[in-house]
């Protein structure tokens, strides 16, 4: 059992790419059998190591040019629909890579093959969140080209991936309009550790009940540096502001799309 969060990932964490997938301990090792009095002392090992990790992860990155993104949400939110949309608008522009997270299948690695995108699919098994050994590993399969764009989706989950630094440049949290506007009160640590929060599925605003400026309050009161956008991954609507925000955090002019 994952000593961080409960969530019982002891069983193996797949990485694979189309051609291969095995099976790998996660990393966290002998830890999982000590009596449940150490928890916390062991919570902060496995966070420490995994600090560690993303620490590496993110000096490999940085001397090769490679921005990587963090993207969290619940299940279904939009995440993979929004990677896919910004792969093919901004895929000429820089290469992109992707890292995806799900417990099992090949489903979200196989829509963003479809793209022409590198992509590498982590199974994290009853594991509820991506770590930064995982990262590690997938990043040994992909080895993205210098200046990419990495886009890590992780596993659909407002809880647990909030606590797991993967050594990326930076996080992004997508809620939707049917979740309802209490995401950011009733799950605050992920809402609080966000770089920018992404308001998804707008064009479904005349049909749920989703005050957007109550949402962004929310973000806000949590977490006052927070960027919110709002946008539907399948209309296109607000997707500049998400490319602008790209090309910011890569150092890059302003990116201008039709949408
Ligand atoms: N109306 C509308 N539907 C959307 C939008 N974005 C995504 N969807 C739909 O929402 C559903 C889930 O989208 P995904 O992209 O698979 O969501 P996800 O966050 O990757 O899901 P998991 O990987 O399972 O966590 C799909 O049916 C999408 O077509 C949007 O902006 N508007
Ligand atoms: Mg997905």
């Amino acid at each position: 059992m994952c000593a961080t969060c409960g969530c019982g990932e002891s069983a193996g964490v797949r990485v694979s790419d189309s051609a291969h997938s095995h099976d790998h301990d996660h990393g966290h090792g002998d830890l999982h059998h000590h009596p449940h009095s150490e928890t916390v002392v062991l919570e902060q090992r496995v966070l420490a190591k995994n600090d560690e990790l993303a620490a590496r992860n993110r000096e490999w990155m940085r001397t090769r040019g490679i921005s990587a993104l963090n993207v969290m949400s619940s299940p279904g939110a939009g995440k993979t629909t929004l990677l896919v949309r910004t792969i093919n608008d901004l895929g000429g522009r820089f290469p992109i890579a992707v890292i995806e997270g799900d417990q099992e299948t090949q489903l979200d690695a196989e829509r963003v093959r479809a793209t022409g995108s590198t992509v590498v699919q982590v199974n994290t098994g009853p594991g509820c969140h991506l770590d930064a050994d995982m990262i590690d590993r997938a990043l040994a399969v992909s080895r993205p080209v210098d200046g990419s764009l990495l886009l890590i989706e992780n596993v659909g989950n407002l809880v647990c991936p909030a606590l797991f630094d993967l050594g990326e440049e930076g996080k992004v949290v997508l809620i939707s309009t049917p979740e309802g506007v209490d995401k950011p009160v009733k799950y605050p640590h992920i809402f609080a550790v966000a770089d920018l929060v992404i308001i998804n599925k707008i064009d479904l605003l005349p049909y749920v009940e989703f005050d957007v400026e109550a949402c962004v309050r929310q973000a806000e009161a949590l977490n006052p540096a927070v960027r919110v956008l709002t946008l539907s991954a399948t209309t296109g609507e607000g997707l500049p502001e998400w490319y602008s925000w790209i090309g910011a955090r890569m150092g890059l002019a302003p990116v201008a799309v039709d949408n």
